[in-house]
């Protein structure tokens, strides 16, 4: 039975209908009964596979087919009516053009399945940022895990009353066939069509199709920014907490640093990080003329390998209850393993294709793109701020990628506007996050080169603009963890010591510490970086703080060929910031 009157949903849930064909549609009001039911459902069907409920209790498994382990981003298109506005970083087609192509896909995807009516909040119902969308899926795993990510729930469809401003997000597994794989943005039509998929980053259209290539959209017409960014707070001794935001690419440290447990030395004295989210930031400007932030999601869709009870307890410990692991090795005892989680890779076990496993063939248990959903409530040192409708005040911003060589280990831009340079200049290695070859460099501004709804440079410029209407901003940094030596091993330790080049960075932003002025902007002086009970010399962190301007001088013809593609349409703010950077190398 229908949940709602709006004729808008009902119209349009009317037409979704006759042009799928599903048996039966339910309609998802959130309650832990249905869900428990559904989930069942998913027993029955082989979706998920009951986990061991004494040490996982409400913990499921689940795999996607063996073609589908990823984002799609040369599927991944950007749909409105002039392809000059999608911009050349993003795949374009005319919208009348892709409504039919895809009505073709769709026309019976869903004869014989059950559609799902999931209504769900990025952000808290009737909140400033709140925005709202409906999700239709014949996916079991979609409805589960938008119960984990976003809040689902009737007071959505409360909170919208008669009103047509909410997003349509059309998704069907189909078949599964990667030559009619599509993941479309309507952003003109506050739509969302995603097909033949059953990854999470394809499919729960809520996270990055929403909140992120839509959300986008809106914010540059709204004045607000939606962003690739994890949000953190740093609480000092004495009680006070500081906040700051991060953009970095897809697998390459967000959740990890997200939930960092800072070294010894810190929490003797009381230090705390708190995580407020892992991966996407609403950010407005607040009446005292700051940058205010939340996190739109309801819970962590993280990348599994790596994550151990050294690296990341919190996230591990996250995984423990309601949680649903994807593409990671199924023990024998009903309990899952993946590569980095401990030394002993089990024996008897189920890899992430569903094979018997030999871990001494040489063969990866789990995908290395295999991922837990976890309910952000789970997690040790979710912020106290987490439910907060106003979100947190950033003191920073900081932007970073996966970088062997060139950038250092962490430096501080000049001002707004050469941080919105620094931003758009970001280059890091891909990863198995999206398909296609993994480990090669590339330009990933603001790391929303895959998640950008418009034209990249409007999207620069719109940086620019809100940077002219923020009284007091954030100040804005780079950093790199992953800097390498000569025979590739990391040279930075990274995870919770992280927390000493966050120590830097706040300080810098309260003017507590001096800096050295260098070509590309402010570096550590290396002896304010505090190496206190850590085995690493200030030699090491020289080496990592290093500016050298030969790499740099070939970064400066790598951005100008990036810059290229964007012609007159590239801010002249960014033009002269690239000159400067020129003119500071040749000194
Ligand atoms: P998405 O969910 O794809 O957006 O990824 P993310 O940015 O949240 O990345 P995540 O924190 O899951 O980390 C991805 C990989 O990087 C994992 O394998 C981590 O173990 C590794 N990693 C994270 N932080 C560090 C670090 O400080 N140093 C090193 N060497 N590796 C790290
Ligand atoms: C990313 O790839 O940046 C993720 C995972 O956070 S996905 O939801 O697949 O986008
Ligand atoms: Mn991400």
């Amino acid at each position: 039975m229908a949940l709602t009157q709006n004729v808008h949903i009902l119209n349009w849930i009317d037409e979704m209908t006759k042009l799928t064909k599903p048996d039966k549609v339910v309609w998802i009001d959130g309650s832990e009964e249905q869900l428990e039911a559904i989930r069942n459902e998913g027993f029955i069907t082989g979706e998920l596979i009951k986990l061991n409920q004494e040490l996982l209790p409400g913990c499921v498994y689940h795999r996607s087919a063996p073609n589908d382990v990823a984002r799609v981003e040369d599927r991944t298109f950007i749909c409105c009516k002039n392809e000059e506005d999608a911009g050349p970083t993003n795949n374009w087609m005319d919208p009348q053009e892709m409504y039919e192509k895809l009505y073709g896909i769709f026309d019976g995807s869903m004869k014989g399945r059950t559609m799902y009516v999931i209504p769900y909040s990025m952000s808290i119902v009737g909140s400033p940022f709140a925005k709202y969308g409906i999700e239709l899926t014949d996916s079991i795993y979609v409805v589960v895990s938008m119960a984990i990510m976003t809040r689902v729930g009737t007071d959505v469809y409360e909170a919208l009353g008669d009103s047509p401003d909410f997003i349509k997000g059309l998704h069907s597994k189909a078949d599964l066939d990667e030559e009619k794989r599509y993941i479309v943005h309507f952003p003109e039509d506050n739509t969302i069509m995603s097909v033949n998929s059953g990854y999470g980053g394809n499919v729960l259209l809520g996270k990055k199709c929403f909140a992120l290539r839509i959300a986008s959209y809106l914010g540059h017409k709204e004045n607000w920014m939606a962003e690739h960014m994890l949000i953190l707070g740093i609480e000092s001794p004495d009680g006070e907490v500081r906040y700051l935001a991060a953009a970095f690419p897809s697998a390459c440290g967000k959740t990890n640093l997200a939930m960092l447990i800072p070294p010894e030395i810190y929490r003797e004295k009381g230090y705390k990080v708190w995580c407020v989210g892992d991966d996407i930031a609403w950010i407005r400007i607040g009446p005292d003329g700051r940058l205010w932030a939340v996190n739109p999601e309801y819970g962590f869709f993280g990348v599994a390998p790596g994550t151990s009870m050294k690296s990341n307890p919190n996230a591990l410990l996250s995984t423990l209850k309601n949680s649903i692991f994807t593409n990671v090795v199924l023990k024998p005892d009903g309990t899952v393993w993946w590569e980095g989680m401990d030394k002993n890779p089990p024996t008897d076990a189920l890899n992430w294709k569903g094979e018997l496993w030999d871990p001494s063939d040489g063969s990866k248990g789990a995908h290395p793109n295999s991922r837990f959903t976890a309910p952000a409530k789970n997690c040790p040192c979710i912020s106290p701020e987490f439910d907060n409708p106003e979100g947190v005040p950033l003191s920073a911003i900081v932007f970073g990628g996966r970088r062997a060589k060139t950038a250092p280990l962490v430096y501080q831009s000049r001002d707004w506007q050469h941080g919105v340079f620094v931003g758009s200049i970001m280059a890091s290695e891909t990863t198995a996050a999206a398909t296609g070859a993994v480990g090669v460099v590339r330009r990933d501004p603001m790391a929303m080169l895959p998640f950008c709804g418009y034209h990249m440079a409007d999207y620069w410029q719109h940086w620019l603009d809100m940077g002219k209407l923020i009284k007091n901003p954030p100040k804005i940094f780079n950093v790199n963890w992953f800097r390498t030596d000569d025979d590739g091993n990391f040279i930075w330790p990274g995870f919770g010591d992280n927390m000493r080049v966050l120590e830097w960075i706040m300080k810098r932003c309260f003017d507590e510490v001096d800096a050295q002025e260098t070509a590309i902007g402010y570096l550590p002086n290396p002896e304010d970086i505090n190496l206190e009970g850590l085995d690493f010399d200030i030699d090491q962190l020289k080496s990592i703080l290093e500016v050298d301007k030969d790499l740099w001088k070939a970064e400066v013809d790598g951005i100008e060929e990036f810059y290229k593609q964007f012609g007159t349409k590239l801010p002249q703010e960014l033009v002269d910031e690239l000159n400067k950077l020129k003119d500071n190398l040749s000194k």
